[in-house]
């Protein structure tokens, strides 16, 4: 049993190899939703759906988010109607989230309509929102302004320094059901390629999820997003820099040291595994860039070597 611990594009990505190298019976996603957002009304989890997306084969590849076949009719009525409609809601994508607010209006909880959603495009792995409860990441500005994350990541493009995040909601969410489990029951946690900061950051924020990946740390092993100084995506280095932290594959073991026994860091790293061993991780070389299918299916396969799976 393997689970991962996902954010958006790079966990997804990740667990697509995952899952060419494990059944996907044996593998549950715990996925962050501190990036969710109600937007007109709607209930959108894009870290969710990017997962669900990208592992049914229907992600438009090239953004990394959203369905491919996109029309965008809807968010153009919006827009010449006079709507600030910022974030970009896809025709198709509206669907998903027309039905999660619906369910979810109903009462059922996000795990229910994720398992729904996972299901109906075919999924034969289980996806997880690590709370049913909503946690919503803020931005605070080097201005001082507070914004919420989407604000931040869609409307500014990620370009405005920052001086904090936190998760407002925290302190009422508890770990979905199946989380708590998950963690403790599987022979490997991976920490997936994802924004320590504020994608695997409220995952491990969670109450209870930092303390069962500790009690059994030597089986857990993360994957550095971020390679020779830079994420591959997004802007977890500039976060990181920001935050006061390194952004380096030594900053990632720094965060993680607690919760993972090994880091599993790019070729192009190799110079830093001392430094990251220093830091208390057991580093594992490894190609980590994720060019094809074929190339994630060998970085989960080099992941589960490095916890002797
Ligand atoms: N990312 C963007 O950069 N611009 C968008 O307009 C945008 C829309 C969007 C709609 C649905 C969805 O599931 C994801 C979407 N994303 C968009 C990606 C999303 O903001 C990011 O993946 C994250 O939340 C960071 O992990």
């Amino acid at each position: 049993m393997i689970t991962v611990l996902a954010g958006g594009v790079g966990a997804a990505r990740y667990l697509a190899g995952q899952l060419r190298v494990t059944p996907a019976a044996e593998v549950t996603a715990v996925v962050n939703v501190a990036d969710d957002v109600v937007l007109h009304g709607l209930h959108v989890s894009p870290d969710i759906d990017t997962v669900i997306y990208t592992l049914s084969g229907a992600i438009d590849a090239k953004r990394g988010w959203g369905l491919a076949d996109e029309t965008w009719n809807a968010l153009s009525e919006m827009r010449a109607l006079g709507l600030d409609a910022w974030f970009n809601l896809g025709d198709r994508d509206l669907g998903t989230h027309l039905f999660r607010t619906t369910l979810l209006r109903e009462g059922q909880t996000l795990s229910d309509v994720t398992a729904r959603l996972a299901a109906a495009r075919g999924l034969g792995c289980r996806v997880l929102p690590v709370s049913d409860q909503p946690i919503e990441t803020r931005v605070q500005l080097a201005s001082g302004d507070e914004i919420g994350f989407q604000e931040y990541f869609v409307r500014l493009a990620h370009g405005v320094a920052i001086s904090a995040v936190r998760f407002a909601g925290m302190d009422e969410a508890r770990a979905a059901p199946g989380v708590l489990e998950a963690v403790a029951a599987a022979d490997a946690v991976v920490i997936a390629p994802s924004n320590p900061v504020v994608s695997i950051g409220p995952v491990l924020a969670v109450g209870g999820v930092t303390e069962a990946l500790a009690a059994r740390r030597d089986r857990n092993v993360a994957v550095s997003p971020i390679v020779a100084g830079s994420a591959l995506k997004g802007p977890a280095d500039r976060m990181l820099r920001e935050l006061g932290e390194e952004a380096s594959v030594v900053g990632v073991a720094r965060r993680y040291r607690d919760v993972a026994a090994a880091l599993v860091i790019d070729e192009s790293d190799a110079e830093l595994a001392p430094a990251v061993a220093a830091a208390g991780v057991r580093p594992v070389v490894a190609p980590t860039i994720m060019s094809s299918p074929e190339a994630a299916a060998e970085l989960a396969r080099r992941t589960m070597a490095a916890v002797s799976l």
